[in-house]
C-alpha cells in the first residue's frame, strides 16, 4: 500500500502569526500578556490538555512458530519494548511475534521513534541474490515523517533502502530507525506493513502488517477495542482491553468478547484486493462522519471503517459476500 510520500512535518507550531488589524501602539500595550495568552491558547488547541508524549519502540520481524499448513513459514512483527515518556508499557503486548502485528496507540502531537531488527532465521546467513532484498521495514500510513523513515526500497522512493537488512547487498544496516511525527490532524486508524522483504511490495501477505490508532488528545475511553483486518480470505484480528490495555486473541477469525453494556469500538482495515460486505448480526451503528445508522458496510482495498456499538447481545461478525462467506469469513462476538 504505497500512496506516495507523506509530507514532512512542520515542527515550528508556535510561529507568530501577523495581526494586521492592530496598530503598533495597541500591540505594545498588550505586551507580554497577550503574547503568552496567545501561545498558551494555541498550544492548548493543538495539543489539548495532555502533553505530547515521546514513544521509544523496538520491534523485530521474525518467523512464526508454525507454518501455514503447506510448509510455508509466516512472518510476524514482535514488540520488544515500548516506552512512553520513559514508562515501560511492553507488558501490554504479546511476548511472541503475532499476526496481526502489535497495535500501537498514539495521540495527536506525539513523536514516535522506532527501530526494527531483522530476526528472520537464515536471513543473516544467506545474503540475498543481487536485486532481491532481505530487508524488513515498517512503512506506515497516516502520520508524518521525513523521507528516510518511509520504510521502502530505493526503487520506490529514489532515496535509499529503509529497512533492516542482512548483508552487503542490503546495505549492512542490521537495525533501522524510523521517526513518526504524529501531527495534529492525523487522528485515525492506519495500517503499517513491511515494504522491503523479497520484493518492493514487501511481505504483508506473509503476516508483516499491523496498525496504529491515533487518538485525538481528548479521546473517549472504550471498554474494548477490536481490530479486524479484512484480507481476501479471512479476518485477522486482535482484541484490546480498555482497562488493562492488554492485546490478545490475535489470529484468524478470532472470537471477540465483551461484557453486557460495554462500549466497544471496531476498527475494520481492508488489506488485499477483494471487496467485502461486513455485518455484525443485529447491531446498528453510525456510519462514520454521519448520524445515519447502518447494519452493514461495503469495504474495499485500503479502506477503513471505524465504528462503535454498545454490547448487548452475542452475534456473529461476517462477510456477507457469497464467496467470502463460503471461505468462512466470520467469527464470534460473545457478550456475557
Ligand atoms: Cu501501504
Amino acid at each position: 500500500m504505497k500512496y506516495g510520500i507523506a509530507p514532512s512535518a512542520r515542527t515550528d507550531r508556535t510561529q507568530e502569526i501577523a495581526t494586521p488589524g492592530q496598530s503598533r501602539r495597541s500591540r505594545l500595550s498588550y505586551g507580554l500578556v497577550a503574547r503568552s495568552a496567545y501561545v498558551f491558547a494555541l498550544s492548548f488547541a493543538l495539543f489539548g490538555p495532555c502533553m505530547a508524549a515521546e514513544h521509544l519502540i523496538t520491534l523485530t520481524a521474525e518467523e512464526t512458530a508454525h507454518d501455514d499448513g503447506l510448509g510455508n513459514k509466516l512472518l510476524a512483527y514482535k514488540m520488544v519494548e515500548h516506552k512512553v515518556d520513559g514508562v515501560d508499557i511492553t507488558s501490554r503486548y504479546s511476548s511472541a511475534a503475532t499476526i496481526p502485528g502489535p497495535t500501537i496507540f498514539l495521540t495527536e502531537g506525539d513523536i514516535a521513534h522506532l527501530t526494527i531488527e531483522n530476526d528472520i532465521p537464515g536471513a543473516h546467513d544467506n545474503p540475498p541474490h543481487v536485486g532481491i532484498s532481505s530487508q524488513v521495514s515498517i512503512h506506515v500510513h497516516g502520520v508524518h515523517y521525513q523521507i528516510d523513515s518511509d520504510g521502502t526500497l530505493k526503487v520506490i522512493n529514489r532515496v535509499a533502502d529503509e529497512g533492516a537488512g542482512v548483508g552487503p547487498d542490503d546495505g549492512d544496516v542490521l537495525v533501522y530507525p524510523y521517526t513518526w511525527n504524529v501531527a495534529p490532524g492525523t487522528a485515525g486508524t492506519w495500517a503499517y506493513h513491511d515494504h522491503n522483504y523479497i520484493t518492493h511490495n514487501g511481505a504483508e501477505q506473509k503476516g508483516l502488517f499491523g496498525a496504529i490508532i491515533v487518538n485525538p488528545a481528548s479521546a473517549p475511553q472504550y471498554d474494548k477495542e477490536y481490530l479486524l483486518y479484512v484480507t481476501d480470505d479471512a479476518f485477522w484480528g486482535m482484541e484490546i482491553d480498555g482497562t488493562s490495555k492488554a492485546q490478545t486473541k490475535h489470529g484468524v477469525n478470532p472470537s471477540l468478547s465483551a461484557a453486557r453494556g460495554d462500549n466497544v469500538r471496531f476498527h475494520l482495515i481492508s488489506l488485499g484486493t477483494d471487496i467485502h460486505e461486513f455485518t455484525l448480526d443485529g447491531y446498528r451503528w453510525a456510519d462514520p462522519g454521519t448520524t445515519n445508522l447502518i447494519n452493514r458496510t461495503a469495504i474495499g482495498p485500503l479502506e477503513k471503517h471505524v465504528f462503535e456499538v454498545n454490547a448487548n447481545h452475542s452475534a456473529k461478525y461476517r462477510d456477507k459476500n457469497f464467496t467470502n462467506n463460503l471461505m468462512g469469513m466470520r467469527g464470534e462476538f460473545n457478550v456475557e
